[in-house]
């Protein structure tokens, strides 16, 4: 059985369906901070009970069963990059996105590296069919993640430094739905011990971020429902 969910402060105008170490809720929690917009958190536990992103409550908000999902007077968006580009799309300061077709589209590539390609692999559901399915065991399964977090960002250290279009950030000197992308996937690979020593660039890309409040207010250590 999984625990009951609540979904009660879902009436505010803009909830965000959350888990504090999501690192697809993370993006997205960057995003508003970065844009000033205040939101009311709903955590779905991923884990407890067999997670509450099962349960048909959730279900009704998300029929994918992922967080986040994000909901503005009344209106559901799921897919943390839909979501972001949405909210920059509403509210222009700061953008997220460069000005140009070609910029935009380069900016686009990285988030998209992040959340088509290294982020999927790690997914809760993944890792419970490799050890449900595959009968994988648990230093399988971290070798997994472990190689395919090294693979991804090692690849965007290389694209990066071949671009020459990184400043402070990912693209220039100010955030863009890259770094969005990047400061949480950091955080999963730091979280899970991958070894970054190829990647000194994003390394300082995430310092950057980090430095700055949005990114510290969005961190999963300070999230209503954040644990140790
Ligand atoms: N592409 C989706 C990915 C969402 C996603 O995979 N969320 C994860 C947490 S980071 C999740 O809810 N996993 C639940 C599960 O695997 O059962 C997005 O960007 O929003």
């Amino acid at each position: 059985m999984t625990d009951s969910i609540n979904l009660e402060a879902a009436d505010s105008d803009r909830v965000l369906y959350t888990y504090f170490r999501s690192s697809a809720a993370y993006r997205v929690r960057i995003a508003l901070n970065l844009k000033g917009l205040n939101y009311c958190a709903v955590p779905v536990h991923l884990v407890r009970g067999g997670g509450q992103q099962h349960q048909p409550e959730y279900r009704a908000v998300n029929p994918v069963g992922l967080v986040p999902s994000y909901r503005e007077n009344g209106r559901t968006i799921r897919q943390s990059l839909a979501i972001i580009e949405y909210l920059d799309e509403c509210h222009s300061e700061p953008p997220l996105l460069p000005d140009t077709p070609f910029a935009r589209a380069q900016v686009r590539e990285l988030a998209l590296s992040i959340a088509c390609e290294i982020h999927p692999l790690n997914n809760p559901r993944v890792l419970k069919y490799l050890e449900r399915e595959i009968h994988t065991d648990e230093a399988a399964r971290l070798a997994w993640m472990r190689h395919w977090m090294k693979v991804g960002l090692e690849g965007l250290e290389t694209l990066l430094a071949d671009r020459g279009s990184s400043g402070r950030f990912c693209h220039g000197d100010q955030p863009t739905i890259a770094d969005c992308c990047l400061v949480p996937q950091l955080f999963n690979a730091r979280r899970f011990e991958v070894d970054l020593s190829n990647c000194p660039r994003l390394l300082a890309i995430a310092a950057a971020c980090n430095a700055l409040a949005p990114f510290q207010d969005a961190h999963p250590s300070r999230q209503p429902d954040a644990e140790t």
